[in-house]
C-alpha cells in the first residue's frame, strides 16, 4: 500500500476539494485507491485526458473551487497541458497528480515514461516531485505539507490557478486491501495564502484626485468569474459618478455596464466620436478583452491615466499605457473607491453621450436583424433571447463569440463563460459539461462546427447531464477565417484556413443519446427555440445549417452599418 497516497487524498477533502476527475491507467493505481477510498470526495473516470482536463475545468470554473486530475504517466500526462494553460491564464484552480515511474528507469526503455518533472513549465503557479517513497521510508509529513501547500497556492486569494504534483510509484502497485486509516498531522493549515489582497489608502486616494481632475472616465472590465459584489460596487460609482463602463461580454458585468454595445460603437461610429470620447481616465481590471476594436483604439489613444487594477503578479499592460499598476482586488477597489465618493451627481454628460450611442446601436442592430437572411449573426441573436434565465453560456471560441460581443445580451442574469485564457478550440465542449455538471442551472454552449468536431470526446463520460443543452453553428469549416481580411485573400490556400469538411452533428448526437435537432432556415429555428430549453431529461443537440459564404456576405453588409 502506498501509504502516503492516502494522506494527499485526506488533505485535499479536508480543505475542502469535492472532486476528483480520474483516467485510467495502471501506474496511477495508487492514487485511485487513496481518491476513490475517500468518502469525502467525487470521482468520475474520464478516458481522454484531454477532455478530462476540460472538464475539470470547466467544473473548477463554475464551483470556483479547486478540482484534482489525476493520470497514468507518460503522454497521458501530456494530454492534460492545453487545459492547464487555459486553467493558467485564466486563473482556474487545478491541482494536478501525474503518476510517475521511478526517476532511474528514465530513458532506459522503461514503456509509458518521459520526463514528468516540471512538465508544464510556466503554465502552474508551482510543481513538485514527490520523491519515490517504498513501503518503508514513507514520509507522511512530507506529501501533508506538499498537498495543503499545492492547495493553498492553486486557491490563492491573490492569484488562482493549477499547480502540479507530479509522484513516482514504485511496484508493488496493488495492494492486498483498500482499508487504510489516514490520521493527518494535527493542526495542519492551508498556508497565508487566503487573505484578499486590500487597496492602499494612499492609492485610492490617488486614484480620487485623478477622478475629480478627469472629465471622461471609463472602467473597462475584461473576463471575470461572475461576482454579485463587484456589480453592486461598480452600480452604485456609475449611480455616483460620472463614468462609463465597458465590460466585455466573458467579464459577467453585463447587468452593470452602462455601455453594452460599446464593441459595436467602437467599430461602426466615425472618429471623430473616437476622438473627442476618448478617456483622459482609463481604470481597468480583469482578464483579456475581446474587442480587437477597442484595443486599436486604445492602443493609439493618448490616455492621460490609465490605472490597472490586479491582485495577479505578473502586470498586465495591452495597450501599452498603463500610467500605474494598483495592487488590488477589484472589487474591494471598486467598492472602496465608490465610498469615496459621497454625494451624487446628477450631470453626467459622459455616460449620456455614450448612452446615446448605445441607443442608436441597438437601433442600427434591430434593423438590421429584421433581414429575412438565413445567417449566423441574426440567428445569434434568436438564440441568445431565448436563453433561459438565470443560465450558463459557454460560448466557443469560434465566430459566435465575435457575434455575441457585437450583438451584446439582453437578459440579465445569464452567467458567460469562454475559454479565452489561450482562446483554444480544443476544449470548449468538455468546459461546458464539466460546468453543467455541478450547475443546476440550464447550461448552454454556443460553439461553431470545427470546435465542436475536435472535442466530441467531450460527451464520452458518464457526466453528460439533463441541463446541458448545445447549439452548433455548423458552416462546414473554420467560418471565422472568412470574416477576418487576410486568410481568404489566395483562393489556392484558402483551405488550408477554413479546413472545409462535410460532417454533421447527427450521429455524434444518436451515439451520446442527445435529443437531436436541425433548422435550417428561421421559421424552423423559431419553433424549435420555443421548446429546446425547457427541461428534458436528456441533453439536447441542435445544429445549425449555414453556408460560410453567406454568412460573410451577411457580416460584411452587417459591418458597413454607421452610428453617428
Ligand atoms: C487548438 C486550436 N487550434 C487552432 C486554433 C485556430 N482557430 C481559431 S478559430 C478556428 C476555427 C473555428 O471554426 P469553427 O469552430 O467551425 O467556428 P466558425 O469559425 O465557423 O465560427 C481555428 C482553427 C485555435 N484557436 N485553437
Amino acid at each position: 500500500l502506498q501509504e502516503h497516497v492516502y494522506t494527499i487524498s485526506e488533505v485535499c477533502s479536508k480543505f475542502g476539494i469535492e472532486h476528483a476527475v480520474i483516467c485510467p491507467g495502471s501506474r496511477s493505481a495508487p492514487l485511485v485507491f487513496a481518491f476513490t477510498q475517500n468518502k469525502k470526495i467525487n470521482c468520475y473516470s474520464i478516458t481522454d485526458e484531454r477532455s478530462a482536463a476540460f472538464v475539470a475545468l470547466g467544473m473548477a470554473q463554475k464551483s470556483k473551487n479547486p478540482v484534482v486530475l489525476i493520470c497514468t504517466s507518460g503522454t497521458a500526462a501530456v494530454n492534460f497541458y492545453p487545459a492547464i494553460a487555459e486553467a493558467f491564464y485564466q486563473h482556474i484552480p487545478l491541482i494536478i497528480l501525474t503518476a510517475d515511474r521511478p526517476p532511474e528507469l528514465l530513458n532506459q526503455q522503461d514503456g509509458q515514461m518521459i520526463f514528468q518533472d516540471a512538465l508544464y513549465g510556466n503554465h502552474v503557479l508551482a510543481a513538485y516531485n514527490l520523491p519515490c517513497f517504498t513501503q518503508n521510508n514513507n514520509d507522511f509529513d512530507l506529501s501533508e505539507n506538499i498537498t495543503a501547500e499545492a492547495i493553498s497556492i492553486c486557491n490563492s486569494a491573490k492569484q488562482k490557478g493549477p499547480v502540479h504534483i507530479n509522484i513516482p510509484f514504485v511496484e508493488p502497485l496493488y495492494p492486498d486491501t483498500l482499508e487504510y486509516e489516514v490520521n493527518l498531522k494535527s493542526g495542519i493549515k492551508l498556508k497565508e495564502f487566503t487573505e484578499e489582497v486590500l487597496p492602499k489608502d494612499e492609492d485610492l486616494d490617488l486614484v480620487k484626485e485623478v477622478w475629480k481632475s478627469c472629465a471622461k472616465k471609463i472602467i473597462l472590465i475584461g473576463q471575470l468569474q461572475p461576482d454579485d459584489n463587484l456589480k453592486n460596487g461598480i452600480s452604485e460609482l456609475c449611480k455616483r459618478e460620472d463614468v462609463v463602463v465597458f465590460s466585455d461580454i466573458t467579464s459577467n458585468q453585463n447587468d452593470s455596464s452602462n455601455c453594452k454595445l460599446f464593441d459595436f460603437i467602437i467599430s461602426h461610429c466615425d472618429k471623430e466620436f473616437l476622438n473627442s470620447n476618448q478617456p483622459d481616465l482609463l481604470i481597468s481590471i480583469g482578464g483579456p478583452v475581446l474587442s480587437k476594436a477597442l484595443e486599436n483604439w486604445f492602443k493609439k489613444a493618448k490616455i492621460k491615466h490609465h490605472f490597472r487594477v490586479q491582485s495577479e503578479n505578473t502586470l498586465v499592460d495591452t495597450y501599452g499605457n498603463v500610467s500605474k499598476f494598483i495592487k488590488s482586488d477589484p472589487k474591494k477597489f471598486i467598492s472602496e473607491l465608490s465610498k469615496k465618493f459621497t454625494t451624487y451627481t446628477s450631470q453626467k454628460p459622459f455616460i449620456t453621450v455614450w448612452q446615446n450611442a448605445n441607443l442608436l446601436a441597438k437601433n442600427a442592430i434591430s434593423s438590421f436583424l429584421e433581414t429575412e437572411n438565413w445567417s449566423e449573426l441574426v440567428a445569434m441573436q434568436k438564440v441568445l433571447d431565448k436563453l433561459p434565465v438565470p443560465g450558463n453560456l459557454h460560448l466557443a471560441n469560434s465566430s459566435g463569440i465575435r457575434y455575441a460581443s457585437l450583438l451584446g445580451i439582453n437578459q440579465s442574469g445569464i452567467n458567460c463563460y469562454a475559454n479565452r485564457g489561450t482562446s483554444g478550440i480544443d476544449g470548449c465542449t468538455s468546459t461546458a459539461v464539466g460546468s453543467a455538471f455541478v450547475s443546476k442551472q440550464i447550461t448552454t454552449l454556443i460553439s461553431g462546427d470545427l470546435a465542436f468536431f475536435y472535442d466530441s470526446n467531450a460527451f464520452w463520460n458518464n457526466l453528460v447531464r439533463e441541463n446541458l443543452r448545445v447549439v452548433i453553428f455548423n458552416n462546414k469549416g473554420g467560418g471565422i477565417f472568412s470574416l477576418i481580411e487576410g486568410p481568404t485573400k489566395f483562393s489556392e490556400t484558402r483551405d488550408f484556413f477554413i479546413a472545409p469538411h462535410n460532417r454533421n452533428a447527427k450521429n455524434i448526437a444518436n451515439d451520446y443519446n442527445l435529443e437531436y435537432y436541425i433548422c435550417t432556415n428561421f421559421s424552423e429555428l423559431n419553433t424549435c427555440l420555443k421548446g429546446f430549453f425547457n427541461e428534458s431529461k436528456r441533453p439536447k443537440l441542435l445544429e445549425l445549417n449555414f453556408s460560410i459564404d453567406e454568412n460573410s456576405i451577411v457580416f460584411k453588409e452587417f459591418r458597413k452599418l454607421k452610428i453617428s
